[in-house]
Order: structure tokens, then sequence, then C-alpha cells
């Protein structure tokens, strides 16, 4: 049998006869490597060098302007069987998608360097981690694979150790959005993305695989591969539960992952550690609890509305050694984005600053930065067995209706609250923004197989012996007649997740509505929070007939997944809306 290096290289040879490099380089994944290719983006004008004085180590690179957030209707996942991908992924004939990648990657690295990557996602030495090789012809992916990876070296041991890789191939093509397209082969374990340098498009270990792959990898094998932030909060008797919450793109991760404490809670010694940002993969362990890695390396962040009031911890691991993408710069040349005081002079595209061409960094601008550098950075983030989880949250964009928090009675009410979460879109993808959509557990575009397969995967977890995190739904974006948010998030959500807390540790009652059991009189602790009691009324409200009408949405989406929709699923959904309407006759005959 032929050794996987042997494997490997067959692969990058095939490929370098198909896209017909100048040259092969393959990633150390060094310091010194990582050096040589910023000098040499610096020099071409991939890179622009910011104030070295004030942010040591930081660039920026501007993207074209048609090349600036990830592309949905162009990201295909296609399966031996069409019918897998489901009617929440766009997809195509197996032998047709290759037909059109392999003439678009015919020839595409004439005259570059073709870069090999060999990368581990998760801590190189962790049975919950699994590997890839992304091949691209673009300095800026292979600096960017060099922070949001464990990438080099270690990674290709352990890929000649284990047997296992998935290949990614990308080309930045010619950036016409013509000739662009993200596809997945879940069968083959490969990708192949061609005409985007952008984030999500072009860095193939983060939404490609660990999400779009992994997610079928992890339903064969019994795990999930989420679209979640890990984060630890540590009590002041120092004990420490951990959170995965799945929030759709530019919803709040990045900030809750981070939070920062309300002054009375740091005073009281409450502490929050970060695990990761963005996926979280998890499986059950031995006793029956699931526990969790962060696949990824570092963050790959939205920068505007990034503040020392929003997100001090950010701010602060992004004052050094960080990939800007997107953002403006100041006259002194730092980096700026609307949130941050001071004044932009150049935009995201390198024009003169006008307000007439709109904001100055664009709405998805971003930051890639080593999670080293984050403050509160946790120490079990890099624990090969990961963390166990407490509570799983889900969330979304909801103007109205959906109360600051409410938990689900058991594991199959939350699978229902997750597949039915909807949230407003953002400028995570291209399209329009602010338009209200059903995004289950906020993979929409990261599901890599159908979502009634996906849905029966969830409900599996389920059985005897299973010790499952309790499963909460949030919405830290309720609007008030004014249009302004209700409640003011951020730091101030711990308070929330301190009563999902007292609910896992049996310390708070509770009370129980057809919805979910929402926070009881007096159980939100809201000391030093000027809220009015009209307003947190407004946050808990129950609106019964909205409520109907959602349950009746939320059943047609539902069977918009027949056949494959679970039953048991479908029974829940029933559960909710008749416990809907029995109270509704309750109140009408009282
Ligand atoms: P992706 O990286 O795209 O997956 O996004 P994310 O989910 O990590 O989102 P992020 O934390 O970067 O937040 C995106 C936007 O939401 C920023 O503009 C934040 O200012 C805003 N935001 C985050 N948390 C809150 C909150 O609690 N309340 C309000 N009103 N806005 C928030
Ligand atoms: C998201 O859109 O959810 C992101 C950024 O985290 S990207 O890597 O482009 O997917
Ligand atoms: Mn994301």
């Amino acid at each position: 049998m032929a050794s996987t290096l042997e494997a490997l290289e067959r692969w990058v040879s095939d490929v370098a006869t198909l896209t017909r490099p100048a040259k092969i380089h393959w990633c150390d994944g060094s310091e010194a490597e990582y050096q040589a290719l910023v000098r040499q983006m610096l020099a071409d004008g991939t890179l622009v060098e910011l104030n070295q004085q004030t942010h040591p180590g930081c660039y920026l690179h501007r993207s074209h302007p048609s090349d600036v957030a990830r592309v949905e209707h162009l990201t295909l996942v296609c399966h031996r069987d069409e019918q897998d991908a489901g009617p929440n992924n766009h997809t195509m004939d197996v032998t047709a998608a290759h037909a059109k990648m392999d003439a678009l990657f015919d020839g595409c690295m004439q005259g570059r360097t073709m870069y090999v990557i060999p990368y581990c996602m998760g801590p190189i030495d962790s049975p919950l981690s699994r590997c890839g090789v992304e091949i691209t012809d673009s300095p800026y992916v292979v600096a960017n694979m060099k922070i949001m990876t464990r990438m080099g070296k270690a990674a290709q041991e352990r890929i000649e150790r284990e047997g296992r890789f998935v290949k990614g191939l990308h080309s930045t093509g010619e950036l016409d959005p013509e000739r662009r397209f993200i596809v997945h082969f879940p069968d083959e374990l490969s990708i192949q993305s061609y005409g985007s340098g952008y984030g999500g498009n072009a860095l193939l270990g983060k939404k490609c695989h660990a999400l779009r792959i992994a997610s079928h990898q992890a339903r064969t094998e019994g795990w999930l591969a989420e679209h979640m932030l890990i984060v630890g909060i540590e009590n002041p008797q120092g004990e420490t539960h951990y959170i995965a919450a799945a929030f759709p793109s530019a919803c709040g991760k990045t900030n809750l992952a981070m939070l920062i404490p309300p002054e009375g809670y740091r005073k009281d010694g409450w502490k929050v550690w970060t695990v990761g940002d963005d996926i979280c993969w998890m499986r059950p362990g031995a006793d029956g609890r699931l526990y969790a890695i962060n696949p990824e390396a570092g963050f790959f962040g939205v920068a505007p509305g990034t503040s020392d009031n929003s997100n001090p911890n950010a701010l602060s691991t992004i004052a050094r050694d960080t990939i800007f993408t997107n953002v403006a710069v100041t006259a002194d040349n730092q980096p700026w984005w609307e949130g941050l005081p001071g004044t932009p002079v150049t935009d995201w595209q390198g024009r003169p600053y006008d307000a007439a061409n709109g904001p100055a960094a664009h709405p998805n601008s971003r930051f890639t930065v080593s999670a080293k550098q984050c403050p509160t950075w946790s120490p079990k983030a890099e624990d090969a067995q990961g963390v166990p989880i407490s509570a799983i949250v889900f969330g979304g964009r909801r103007p109205s209706l959906l109360p600051l928090v409410m938990e689900a009675r058991d594991w199959t009410h939350g699978v229902l609250m997750g597949a039915a979460m909807g949230s407003e879109t953002t400028a995570a993808a291209t399209g329009a923004v602010g338009v209200l959509r059903r995004d289950s557990m906020a993979m929409k575009p990261f599901c890599g197989y159908h979502y009634g397969d996906y849905f029966a995967h969830w409900l599996s977890f389920d059985k005897p012996g299973a010790q499952l995190p309790k499963v909460f739904h949030v919405n830290w974006f309720r609007k008030g007649k004014d249009g302004k948010f209700l409640w003011p998030g951020f730091g101030e959500n711990l308070r929330v997740l301190e009563w999902m807390i007292a609910r896992v540790e049996g310390k708070a009652r509770g009370e129980e509505t057809p919805i979910g059991t929402l926070p009881a009189t007096g159980e939100l602790k809201l000391e030093g929070l000027s809220l009015d009691k009209a307003t947190l009324t407004g946050l808990l409200e129950v609106d019964h007939a909205g409520w109907q009408a959602e349950l009746a949405a939320i059943g047609e989406y539902l069977d918009s997944f027949s056949p494959r929709m679970p039953a048991k699923l479908h029974a829940e959904q029933q559960r909710v809306a008749r416990a809907l309407d029995t109270t509704e006759r309750k109140v009408a005959t009282a």
C-alpha cells in the first residue's frame, strides 16, 4: 500500500500538472516563512504596512471590491446522491462539478507559486482534531492559514501518521464573480475553490473544512461540527461552566466569547475564558457529557463595532501581529473602522475618505489574529480532551417576538429551538442585509448535507447514558417602538448567562410558558443596570398570537425538508403549537 506521503505527493503533482505553477513551495509553518511571505506581499502591494509604533507587526490587505464576503449562491455541496445536499444547499452533479472546476483550474497558476499547506484543525495531539492540506496560489491565504490553524511540519507529521486528510484546492483566479465557485465533495473529503481570495471562500480550513466537510464526517462518526463560540464562565467560587453558542454570521459570537463582566460581577470575582469564537467540534465523552474543542487557532473577526466599549479584549488582542482586511486608515496610518474614536482619511478601497461613498471600513472588514494574543484565552483551549459543555445557546437577530432568553424543556425541544432559528441577514455574505430568514443552528450556509438528516443527527444524541447540556435561545436584538435595541448587550449578556448557569445547577426556578422556561420575576440580576420595568417586561413578553403565527411558520419551514424531516421534530412543533392553543383558551375563558 502506498504511504500517505506518497498519496499526498501524487495529489500535489496531479494538481501541478493541471494548474502549471512556476514553483511549488511546501509550507513548514515557521516564523521565518511567515516573515518572508509578509516581505514579499509588502513588496508587491498585497499588504500595506500600518503604523508600526502603535501597531507592531500589523498589515492591511485590500481585497478586490467585488470580493468582500462569502458568496452563498456560488457555494455548492456535491454528494454522490444529489438528494443528500438537501434544499438548504446549492448543488450540482458530481461529475459535472468536477468538469467545471477542472476547466477553471486548467493552467490557472502559470507564472505563480503554488503553496502546499498541511494544517491541523484542533490541538495537534487531540483525538477530536482533523487534518487537511490546502493548495493555493495566494500568499495572503498562506499567511492567514498560519494564524488560523496549526499549520506546517507538525500537521504534516500527523497526516503521515494518520493516513487521512481533507484535500483543499484554491486559486484566486481572475477574481471575476462570473468565474467564482466554492465546491465541496463530502464523499471525497475534498474542496475546490476558485475566483475569490476572501475569508470563508479561500481559507479552506475554516468554513469549507471545519463546517461543511466536517459536519458530514461528524454525522457518520457520531459527533457535531457547529458554527458556535465556546466560552468558560468562572463563578466567584472558582467553578467554570463552558457554554457553546450558535449565532449566525456577524450576530455576536466573537463578542460573547470575549465578554468582559459588568463591574459588579468583576468585583464579585466572575471571570470569562475564551475557548473559541466561531467553530465548535463536540463529541460525547465516556461520562455521557459533550466535550468540545475549538478547531481553530486564531480569530477572523468582524472589525466594525469592535471598540473599547463593546469588546476591549478583542481590541487589545489586535494591537499587534494582526492582518487587517478592508478596514480604513487614519492620517497616522492606524487601522480604523466605524465604532473607533478618531477619523479615517483613507477608506477600505484606498480612496480618500468621503462619507458619500458609504462607511469608511467595509461592514464585513475583518482582523486575523492568533488566539494566543487574547487576554482571556483559556488555558483549557489547548486541552486535547476538550471542555465539557453545560449549556448550548441558540440565537439570532430578531427585532420582535423572541424573548431575551428562554430554555428548552428537553433535548428534543432544544433541537426544535435550534431548527426554528431565524435572523436578519448581515454583511458577512453578499446579498440583501436585514432580511429575516430561517437559519437553523446558524448553519444554513455551512451544513454540508440535508437539513432533515442533520436534525435527525442532532436528535440522535438523546440516548440512554447521555448527560446532555441544557438548551437555551437568546435574543440580544429585540427592538422597542423607537427602533432601538431594548437590551444593552455585550458585557451585560453575562446576566443572562448567569441565569442559565443557575438553571443548570438547579438554583433558579424559572417560569414555564408554552414556548419554554423564562426567568421568573427577580431571577435576572439587574443591579447596576438602568433598565426600566416596562423594558424588562417587553424583553420577556410572550405574545401568544404572534407565537401561534410563528409556530405555523416553523411548521411550514420544517415541511420543506420532507420526506427527510424527522417525525419526532414535527411532533415537537405540534406539541408547542397545542400548548399555545391551550393557554390561549384558558386565558379566554378566565
Ligand atoms: P462571524 O465572525 O461573522 O461569524 O460573526 P460573529 O457572530 O462572531 O459576530 P461579532 O461578535 O463579530 O458581532 C458582529 C456585530 O454584532 C458587531 O457589529 C457587534 O457590535 C454586534 N453585537 C455583538 N454582540 C452584540 C450585543 O450583545 N448586542 C448588540 N446590540 N450588538 C451586538
Ligand atoms: C462568517 O461569515 O460566519 C465568518 C467569516 O466567520 S468567514 O470566514 O468569511 O466565513
Ligand atoms: Mn462565522
